[in-house]
């Protein structure tokens, strides 16, 4: 899949206003409300986001050793992924809600597919449907194209608008469900067909006073008819309320939003589509780009050690630093770790599998001294891809790739109690 090509394609087709969802002329008109992508992109800027986020926006809960809440959203801390296996369990897997999680009833919840790409009119799907279909069970990653955004302030100190992730937003669980190619083959897709849309069930997205309609983002038909799920199961279980249920899109390697939850319908075009969450939102803004953004749908790479910035570690003792490096381009090559601030570099042992479209897990022994210490991690993929030192500026704050500096302390070991010396 040449994402490039396809993203600078729809990219013509829109600026010459071969568009239908929302197109230049709707931009332009919310940007003389004032209505800019920035703003757009703020967490809670509309009373509507600030009353759903009242109404509890996530059904699980949320405990303070799990997770960093954010708004709407909650983050995986990633101390509470030291010693949890491969897979991301459910209780701790991060939330990205644009509104808040709805309660579907899974018995009378309908997949709708129509649309111009097919051969005929709509087709409904229950989930007992869907459950009939031959199913695929796969590893792969769901990351926020907004994860590690926060860093772009606190390590380039630059002004990015958006949630404030660490590096916390993003998972990998085993996600069971059917190909989204079978059900739009069965659904009578047809060769006219262009783009594929799935629209969330969730409430609508008011920001800035704007109505900008349920959650939705195009699919070219390739991506759709690649390696798309239509996942009705998480880790074993079915999928919980807060991660899609009972159906959500799982689109690997591609940006979080992608991954539309609580699929409701799909509509399958014989035109570029466009929506908001490709057109204002998930592109690149910035003085590096195009004045009206640069489209992207790829996620990049990263490494993240299995501890909370400002961890404590005895001193002089032995200490095994945990972490996972991830990329959206293949699997990890190896991973490089410097104790010491970025001077020596030495490479981690890796642990379990490598999965592509998942991550891999390693480790490394350090026996720090008294003090302060800066903590590096810094992946490569088999397509040589290697982290950066500073990751490309955009006003959006996406994709924040660089090699993050954790603080950490080494304090004095206690003593032992005096009847044990
Ligand atoms: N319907 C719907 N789908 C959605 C979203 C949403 O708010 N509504 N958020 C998207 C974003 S931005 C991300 S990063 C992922 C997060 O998936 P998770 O909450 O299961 O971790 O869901 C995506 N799918
Ligand atoms: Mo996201």
């Amino acid at each position: 899949m040449d994402e490039r090509a396809y993203d600078d394609r729809r990219f013509r087709q829109w600026q010459a206003g071969r568009a239908r969802g929302l197109d230049r002329r709707d931009l332009l008109k919310l940007a003389a409300l004032g209505v800019t992508a920035p703003a757009l992109a703020a967490v809670g800027a509309s009373p509507a986001a600030a009353a759903a986020a009242a109404a509890a926006p996530i059904v699980k809960p949320l405990p303070p050793e799990l997770f960093k809440p954010l708004g709407t959203n909650a983050e995986t801390l990633w101390s509470s992924l030291k010693d949890v296996g491969y897979h991301v369990p459910i209780d701790r897997f991060f939330v990205r809600n644009h509104t808040s999680t709805p309660i579907i009833d899974s018995a009378s919840w309908r997949l709708t597919v129509f649309g111009a790409g097919l051969r005929g009119g709509p087709v409904e799907f229950s989930l007992r449907d869907l459950e009939r279909l031959p199913s695929v069970t796969r590893s792969v990653t769901i990351e926020c194209a907004g994860n590690g955004r926060s860093y772009f302030t606190t390590q380039q100190a630059q002004t990015v608008s958006g949630t404030a992730w660490g590096l916390g937003a993003v998972g990998v669980a085993r996600w069971r469900g059917v190909k989204l190619s079978t059900v739009l083959r069965r659904a009578g897709l047809s060769s006219r067909a262009v783009d594929v849309q799935a629209a969330g069930l969730d409430p609508n997205y008011v920001t800035g006073g704007v109505d900008l309609g349920p959650v939705r983002r195009p699919l070219p038909v390739r991506k759709a008819l690649d390696d798309v799920l239509l996942a009705y199961e998480m880790n074993g279980s079915p999928l919980p309320a807060d991660h899609g249920h009972p159906v959500r899109l799982v689109v690997p390697s591609w940006i979080g939003i992608s991954s539309i939850k609580w699929v409701g319908s799909i509509e399958v075009s014989d035109e570029p589509l466009f929506s908001p969450w490709n057109t204002q939102f998930y592109r690149f803004f910035g003085p590096d780009f195009p004045a009206e953004g640069q489209p992207f749908d790829r996620q990049s790479i990263k490494s993240a050690f299995e501890l909370d910035p400002g961890a404590t570690f005895p001193a002089g003792l032995p200490v095994r630093l945990t972490g996972r490096s991830w990329s959206a381009a293949g699997r990890i090559k190896h991973v490089e770790v410097s104790t010491d601030g970025g001077t020596r570099w030495r490479r981690a042992r890796p642990v379990g599998p490598s999965i592509d479209n998942a991550w891999q897990r390693w480790e490394l022994d350090w026996r720090p001294a008294e003090g302060p210490h800066v903590l590096q991690a810094r992946a490569t993929d088999v397509r040589g891809n290697v982290q950066p030192d500073v990751a490309r500026f955009n006003t959006l704050g996406y994709l924040f790739d660089a090699v993050v500096k954790v603080p950490v302390t080494a304090s004095p070991a206690p003593a032992a109690p005096a009847a044990l010396r």
